[in-house]
C-alpha cells in the first residue's frame, strides 16, 4: 500500500506534467507526444516510402518553388505544378503508383483521430513534408480533398516548429502553436477549413532525424 509520502510524490509529478491534450479550436486538438510510442515503427516505414518516392520541391501554379520538399504515400498523393493543385494516383516523378501507406502510419492516424472524437477515420492519402532550416509554409487552406467531413491528422517529427492556426478568412490573426517531435494535431468539422501555416524552421539537429522536420498529414482525399 503506498504511504502518504509516495502518494504526494505522484500527485506532484502529475501537477508538473503539461496537459497531454490541448484544444485549439472547437474541433481541433494537439495530442502532445501521441506519436512517441509509434516512432520505432514509423521511421523505417518512412525510409522505405522515401526510397520509392523521394522528396521533391514542387512548383506552385503561380511559379514559385516550394521551400518544403514533398512526397506522398497511400492511394492518392498531392501534387502541384504550373497547371494547378490536385491529388493523383500516380507519382508524376516515377510514373508509378504512390507507395502503399504503411500499416503503422494508418494505425497511428486512426488512433489519433479516435482520441479526438473522430472515429472511423479512413485515410487514403498521406502527404509527407520535409522542412530544412529556413523552410516554411505560408498560410493556406486544405481544400483539394473531395469531402470536408473527414478530419485531417498531422504528425510532427524531428526539429520543433511553430504552427500558425488562423481562421476561415486569410486576414484572421493566427494563433501560434509550438509543435515538438511526436506531437499530433487533429482537426475537422468547423475547424476543417481554417487557414494555417508553418513559420520558417530554426537551425538545429534532431538526435533521431538530423537537421530537419518531417510532417505527415493524413487525409481522406478521394
Ligand atoms: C488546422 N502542413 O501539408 S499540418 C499541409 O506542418 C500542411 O507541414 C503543415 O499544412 C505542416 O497542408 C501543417 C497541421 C494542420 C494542417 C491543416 C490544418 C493544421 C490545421 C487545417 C485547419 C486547421
Ligand atoms: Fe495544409
Amino acid at each position: 500500500m503506498p504511504n502518504n509520502f509516495t502518494a504526494e510524490l505522484f500527485a506532484e509529478a502529475e501537477l508538473q506534467q503539461a496537459p497531454r491534450t490541448e484544444q485549439v479550436g472547437p474541433q481541433a486538438f494537439v495530442l502532445r507526444g501521441f506519436a512517441l510510442p509509434w516512432i520505432e515503427r514509423l521511421v523505417p516505414a518512412l525510409r522505405s516510402v522515401l526510397r520509392a518516392a523521394p522528396f521533391r520541391q514542387m512548383v506552385t501554379p503561380g511559379g514559385f518553388t516550394m521551400s518544403v520538399g514533398l512526397s506522398s504515400c497511400g492511394q492518392l498523393g498531392w501534387t502541384t505544378d504550373r497547371s494547378g493543385y490536385r491529388y493523383t494516383g500516380i507519382d508524376p516523378q516515377s510514373g508509378q503508383p504512390w507507395p502503399a501507406m504503411p500499416e503503422a502510419f494508418r494505425e497511428l492516424a486512426q488512433a489519433a483521430a479516435t482520441e479526438a472524437s473522430f472515429p472511423d477515420f479512413a485515410p487514403d492519402a498521406c502527404l509527407i513534408n520535409h522542412y530544412v532550416p529556413g523552410a516554411r509554409m505560408s498560410l493556406h487552406q486544405d481544400k483539394n480533398e473531395r469531402d470536408f467531413s473527414a478530419p485531417i491528422v498531422s504528425v510532427s517529427l524531428g526539429l520543433p516548429a511553430v504552427f500558425q492556426l488562423g481562421g476561415e478568412q486569410r486576414g484572421d490573426r493566427p494563433l501560434r502553436v509550438p509543435l515538438q517531435h511526436g506531437d499530433v494535431l487533429v482537426w475537422g468539422g468547423v475547424d476543417r477549413l481554417r487557414y494555417h501555416g508553418v513559420l520558417p524552421l530554426k537551425d538545429g539537429t534532431h538526435p533521431l532525424l538530423g537537421p530537419r522536420r518531417i510532417n505527415l498529414t493524413f487525409r481522406h482525399a478521394g
